[in-house]
């Protein structure tokens, strides 16, 4: 059994913690190779992680950690189709989505790549037919609105995807996506579309999701009002594992995009649930994306673990998480097609990694998963950037910036760069009191007012962030990205021996408001509740009268 006390590896590491009392500053001051030996470049992306609470003997000692949690084997045991995610017995495939050299991968003795080819070879030839117009609704006219319908998994992934990628949309598509049971989401977008024009992708693995289904059949009614029943075929498609309840629900299984079991909903962007991505950007740039997380993919599976991308943000993470007691970390994208990267991170991080029960069977007694948070550059530095500075707590950040901008007006990204640089040096260096007194003489404030303001205006840097650079943000090095942030996911899972891959918090969340539904809606009798949730459920219930 893994536990803290219990490893060679772990034990080291605590000892290094407590001897090396990192100075970035100073570190950078006496060794002018830090960054050049703490960066690692594939293709047209960079790391820096330099600027880190790091030195090669605490570098040395994360690998160490590394190898002793047998992750060589993990990372062979994932690609090789082995059902890793033991709880619910399944094999994690993402990586079989983009296997681009199609070698074979078997599950249960069967290769899974002659079907992956056919579900890509189906979302080519629809969403080339939906761009074409040759595909079209029920009156014959193009479908220019595609609106996704899911949630979580089903949504988070192709939403921040397509939202990346806007640049590359096809002019006269609009992408809408319906994910929360709150009526305003479907009601927002439904007052905003034709439906003659519009194509309702429906995305569930499972197909049982009450907030996917309930927006699915509003939707519905809505086209059948206007446009009648036989419309239902020109008009939705379902992406899903489940064919008979795709069939229960109305749709032609044959306007069914399969993927399967192998697939975690977090994971699922490459596969059918990518399909409103390949309608807006093309399937040539669907690919594209495919093949950048492939380049990541045999990174992580070929690449030594001391020039590892994933490996190496993992182990950084895993540093602060469980040596320094640092429970936060922040995604910050200096783009602004990549706002919503941080919501779709939380999610790949804190539904994988939110765990506290072992591979073993037992409470684990070391923190996993930290809280992810984050937003688009500059905006963020004008609200938690504060924290990040001059907070109490220390917070590891991501940034990401591309060095060639979709927009390039004026001097615009010239700007954004400078921010982002000059955050990530300010964190790291800080500025003294001295500095800071130094900085007031030289303006003339009083020494009284200096005296009072000094310390207000000094930061105790050796503050940690890596950046991350990609030359553009195009579909490709979108794709490099996100594959990046699963293996650096599932590395973090596998040194705290937990299954990433399953979700049975979630899983409760699904299940819960069934029992009070009926009480709303006064088809049932009051079941027992707590005396808060009782009274809520009257008030609400004498508000709504
Ligand atoms: C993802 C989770 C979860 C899931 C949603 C939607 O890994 O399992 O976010 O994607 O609950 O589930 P369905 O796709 O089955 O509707």
């Amino acid at each position: 059994m893994f536990g803290r006390t219990k490893t060679k590896a772990w034990r080291n590491l605590e000892s290094l913690q407590h001897k090396y009392n990192i100075n970035m500053r100073e570190l950078f001051a006496k060794d002018d190779k830090r960054a050049e030996r703490y960066t690692i470049q594939l293709e047209n992306m960079l790391v820096d992680y330099s600027k880190n609470l790091i030195n090669d003997q605490i570098l040395d000692g994360l690998l160490a950690l590394a190898k002793e949690r047998g992750l060589a084997d993990k990372i062979k045991e994932m690609y090789s189709g082995a059902k890793i995610n033991q709880t619910e017995n399944r094999a994690v495939l993402h990586i079989a989505l983009r296997n681009k050299e199609n070698k074979p991968i078997y599950v249960d003795g069967h290769d899974v790549m002659p079907k992956i080819a056919t579900t890509l070879e189906k979302i080519k030839d629809f969403s080339e037919a939906v761009r074409l117009g040759t595909f079209t609704g029920y009156t014959g006219k193009k479908l220019t609105n595609i609106v996704n319908i899911g949630i979580g998994g089903s949504d988070l992934g192709p939403f921040m995807a397509t939202q990346a990628l806007k640049p590359y949309w096809a002019k006269d598509i609009n992408c809408y996506f319906i994910s929360n049971i709150d009526g305003t989401s479907c009601a927002e977008v439904l007052n905003h579309i034709d439906p003659e024009t519009t194509l309702f992708i429906v995305a569930s693995k499972t197909f049982t999701t009450i907030e996917t289904l309930t927006n699915a059949h509003t939707c519905r009614k809505w086209l059948v009002d206007a446009l009648g029943e036989h419309a239902v075929a020109k008009h939705f498609v379902a992406l899903s594992t489940n064919k008979a309840e795709v069939e229960k629900f109305g749709i032609n299984p044959d306007n069914m995009f399969e993927f399967w079991d192998f697939v975690g909903g977090r994971y699922s962007m490459w596969s059918a649930i990518g399909l409103i991505i390949a309608i807006a950007v093309g399937y040539k740039n669907f690919e594209r994306m495919l093949e950048g997380a492939y380049a990541m993919d045999k990174h992580f599976y070929e690449a030594d673990f001391a020039h590892n991308i994933p490996v190496i943000l993992a182990l950084i993470g895993i540093w602060y998480i469980n040596f320094h007691d640092v429970h936060r970390y922040a995604v910050v994208p200096y783009d602004q097609y990549l706002q919503y990267l941080p919501s779709y991170l939380q999610q790949l991080d804190m539904e994988s990694n939110g765990k506290s029960i072992s591979l073993d069977n037992k409470y684990v007694d070391y923190s996993t998963a930290p809280v992810v948070f984050g937003g688009a550059g500059t905006n963020v530095q004008h609200s938690f950037f504060q924290l990040l500075h001059q907070g109490t707590d220390i917070v590891p950040v991501d940034f990401i910036i591309p060095a060639i901008s979709h927009n390039e007006i004026g001097a615009h990204q010239e700007i954004l760069i400078a921010n982002v640089l000059a955050q990530a040096e300010a964190l790291m260096n800080g500025k003294t009191e001295e500095e800071a007194v130094a900085e007031m003489e030289k303006c003339g404030n009083s020494k009284a007012e200096i005296a009072r303001m000094k310390k207000n205006k000094s930061f105790t840097g050796n503050r940690p962030s890596n950046m991350i650079i990609v030359r553009k943000l195009d579909p490709y090095s979108l794709g490099m990205l996100v594959a990046m942030y699963e293996h650096r996911t599932f590395v973090q899972g596998v040194i705290w021996n937990i299954n990433s891959f399953d979700q049975f918090g979630v899983e409760l969340g699904k299940k819960l408001a069934l029992n009070i539904l009926p009480e709303l809606q006064g088809t049932a009798v009051q079941v027992e509740h707590d005396s808060s949730t009782a009274s809520l459920i009257r008030y609400i219930k004498g508000i709504r009268k």
